[in-house]
């Protein structure tokens, strides 16, 4: 939740969304989007709610949640176990969709379509299927890839980005986001936001920085060689340190202009969980908020904008939350 500041609100059903995030993992690896997007929207309801739930009444109770949703709720909270949670673990098929929709750049169908045709391990994927430049990556890479580096790796990471990019253009920003800069002692995968702040230089510095980190063999692979959204450009690859037993690891290069910063700092920071609770806030404020801009004055008929807004400008991180009249939250405290 994003309201509060100093001591972040903890979720006091933590051990029944855990247990609801499985449901909608294992959903989405069967494509299941209704049924994802039902319990994704319940556990978002009980990690604002300020209490553990006590009775299946008080589930019932809560916004987006039927009488099915409560039935799971009331299941957890007495015996701390969800049996249809318990029979997806112990299916086989199930499992095996889940582990081919972990293959970065493979979805829902693809896997069912693998399981299909009578594949069942990553080394069927390797030998038998057709898989696309993506896929093959992400076969090829698939224990690295499940595999979180530690943050002083991440770091090494940044460095040399940092290094690279201040060869290219001076005064260049190249600052990591994501959870490295949320301080956890693990990540994914290293988030990379560059801005210049004169405001135009940053425009030359995305295929020249990618080039030059091709070159001296930092980067091994591309998944996604630029993704434009509106004035953002997106690189999503692989890298790996010189030296010895080191990992391929995942890599994001986000080049902004110095206008938007504040903006995507703020959403490529993350979490996921906080970038929806500061947008569920927006709504009720008639504000939106993505990695661009934050916009005032919007009007919503049902989910549909019928008037886009008008942008306030938030040079800085902290001007977003100004704006959205909530408390300053450093990115330690924005897990949730
Ligand atoms: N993001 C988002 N919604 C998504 C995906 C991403 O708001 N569906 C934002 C918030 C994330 C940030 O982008 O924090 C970076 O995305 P990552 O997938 O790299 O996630 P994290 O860095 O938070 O975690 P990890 O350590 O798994 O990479
Ligand atoms: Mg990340
Ligand atoms: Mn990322």
């Amino acid at each position: 939740c994003a309201q509060s500041s100093k001591s972040p609100k903890p979720n006091m059903n933590k051990h029944i969304t855990d247990k609801l995030e499985e449901m909608v993992k294992t959903y989405e690896s069967t494509n299941d989007r209704w049924r994802a997007l039902g319990y994704q929207k319940a556990i978002q309801t009980l990690r604002r709610h300020p209490k553990e739930i006590s009775s299946w009444e008080e589930a019932k109770s809560l916004p987006s949640i039927g009488a099915r949703l409560a039935d799971k709720i009331w299941e957890i909270a007495q015996s701390g176990e969800l049996r249809k949670l318990k029979e997806f673990e112990s299916s086989e098929e199930l499992q095996i969709l889940k582990m081919f929709t972990n293959v970065w750049g493979a979805g829902p169908h693809t896997a069912q379509l693998w399981y299909q045709q009578g594949l069942r391990t990553i080394a069927d994927l390797q030998q038998k299927a057709h898989l696309n430049h993506q896929q093959k990556v992400g076969v090829r890479l698939y224990d690295d890839f499940l595999d979180r580096m530690p943050r002083e790796e991440a770091a090494e990471i940044e460095e040399v980005v940092k290094k690279a990019a201040e060869g290219i253009q001076p005064g260049i920003i190249a600052q990591t986001c994501g959870s490295y800069r949320r301080g956890q002692s693990t990540c994914g995968d290293v988030d990379i936001l560059i801005t210049h702040p004169d405001g135009k230089s940053h425009k030359n510095v995305f295929h020249k920085l990618l080039a030059n980190l091709k070159e001296s063999g930092f980067l091994t692979d591309d998944l996604v060689s630029a993704e434009e959204t509106g004035n953002q450009k997106k690189y999503m690859g692989v890298c790996k340190l010189p030296g010895q037993n080191r990992k391929h690891r995942r890599i994001d290069v986000i080049v902004v202009p110095y206008n938007e910063y504040g903006c995507a700092l703020v959403y490529f920071t993350g979490s996921a969980h906080f970038n929806r609770s500061l947008r569920h806030l927006c709504k009720k404020q008639n504000m939106s908020l993505n990695e661009h801009a934050l916009k005032q004055g919007v009007v919503r008929k049902g989910s549909e904008k019928i008037h886009e807004g008008t942008v306030v400008p938030t040079p800085t991180e902290e001007s977003v939350f100004k704006v959205l009249k909530i408390p300053y939250r450093p990115p330690e405290e924005r897990d949730h």
